[in-house]
Order: structure tokens, then sequence, then C-alpha cells
């Protein structure tokens, strides 16, 4: 499976005011417009992420949309979603590679040259690269690449992108224009007065950045 990274939603559902908010914001923004959904619950016990998974499995299956669990495999096998985004310290790619069906997506979270440079950058299905600006919504961030940064990285890159961090409006159209395939975004939907005015002006921002 190909995903479409144009817009990727990281969704951190306590960000969006819990289970039940969780569930109803994905329906609205999947038919507004996301592209990738993945789920990122860093305060949750995996029982909760496995519960959730199994309400938004099918709202995601229903609309042709990707559907990806963060940093943990053994979520992502027992739910059957469509894949893992994996960091630097969770499991080496190849050994993912190795207990997922050959179907699902594997994605890489990319934040310095030195990831840059590994081989298990070859293994990802696409790289996200960030934060790229700076963001309050991962506690243990590293500090932002920056988009002079990113947009020499992008000149190198030959996999598919999703640009991390710090994204919502006013940055969409500088890291597509770089060459992201896409932008991967936590607050600017989750936290946002209007999610799904505010996933139409994003999926809007990334057309016209890409004519
Ligand atoms: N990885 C790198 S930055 C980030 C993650 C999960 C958080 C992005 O959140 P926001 O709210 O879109 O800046
Ligand atoms: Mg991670």
């Amino acid at each position: 499976m190909k995903p479409d990274l144009s817009l990727y939603l990281v969704l951190d559902p306590v960000m969006c005011g819990g289970f039940e908010a969780a569930v109803s914001l994905t329906q609205r923004v999947l038919d507004a417009g996301v592209t990738t959904i993945q789920l990122r619950a860093p305060q949750w016990k995996k029982r909760d992420w496995l519960r959730l998974s199994q309400q938004l499995l099918p709202l995601c299956r229903d609309a042709g949309v990707p559907y990806l669990i963060n940093d943990h495999l053994d979520i992502a096998l027992a739910c059957d979603a469509d894949g893992v985004h994996l960091g630097q310290s969770d499991l080496p790619l190849q050994v993912a590679r190795r207990l997922l069906d050959p179907d699902k997506i594997l994605g890489l979270s990319v934040s310095n040259l030195q990831h840059l440079q590994s081989d298990d950058c070859a293994l990802a299905d696409y790289l996200g690269i960030g934060p790229v600006f700076p963001t309050g919504t991962k506690q243990d961030a590293d500090p932002a690449i920056g988009l002079v940064q990113f947009c020499d990285w992008m000149t190198r890159i030959r996999q598919p992108v999703v640009a991390i961090g710090g994204i919502g409006h006013l940055e969409t159209a500088d890291v597509i224009r770089a060459g992201a395939d896409g932008i991967a975004v936590v607050s600017a939907i989750c936290a946002a007065s209007d999610p799904v005015q505010a996933t139409r002006t994003l999926g809007q921002l990334i057309q016209e950045a890409r004519q």
C-alpha cells in the first residue's frame, strides 16, 4: 500500500478532548480531506490505543485512508493497522519489516543528518522529517531543523517525505514547495477551534503550493 502523505494527521486523542471526541473528529476530518492518519497517544495505556484503533480503523477503511500506529509495532499487529511509524529509538526497521506483512507501511522519523545517512532510511516507505519548525506538542522533540536546512535535505532525498513539526497554515506552502510530499500535523487540526475548516484550508494550501 502506498500512502497518500498529502495531509497526514497525527491524531492525539488527549488534545482532541478524549476518546469519543477523537472518534468524532476523525470521521469529520476524513470527510474534509485528511489522507493518512497515525495514532499517537503518549499518555495512554496500550489497551486504550487498541480500543480506540478498533473504532478508528473501520472509519479509515471506509474512507480508503491508511491508518498507522506510532512507535508500537505490537499494537499495529494487534489491531491490523495499515502500518507503523517508528522513531530512531524504536525497533530497527529491518526487524519491523520482518514482523509486518509485506504490504504494510513502514515510516521512519528523521531529525538530523546522522539519521538521514543511516541504513534504516532505505527500508522505510516514507520518511517523517522534523521538527522542521519549533513545536510545543512533542516534549522530547529534537531541535528544529529550520526551513533552509529542510530545503537542502529535500534536494538530496529520493524517498517520499512528510514534513512535521510546527506546521500550520503559514508554513504549509514553504515545505510543499521545498519538495515534501505532504505535511504531518497534530495541533493544527487536533487543537483547532474548527478542525474541519482547518483541514479544508490546509488541503487547499497544499494544492495551491503544488501548482
Ligand atoms: N514529531 C516531530 S515534531 C512532532 C512529532 C510527533 C509534533 C508535531 O506536532 P505539531 O502540533 O504539528 O507541531
Ligand atoms: Mg516515535
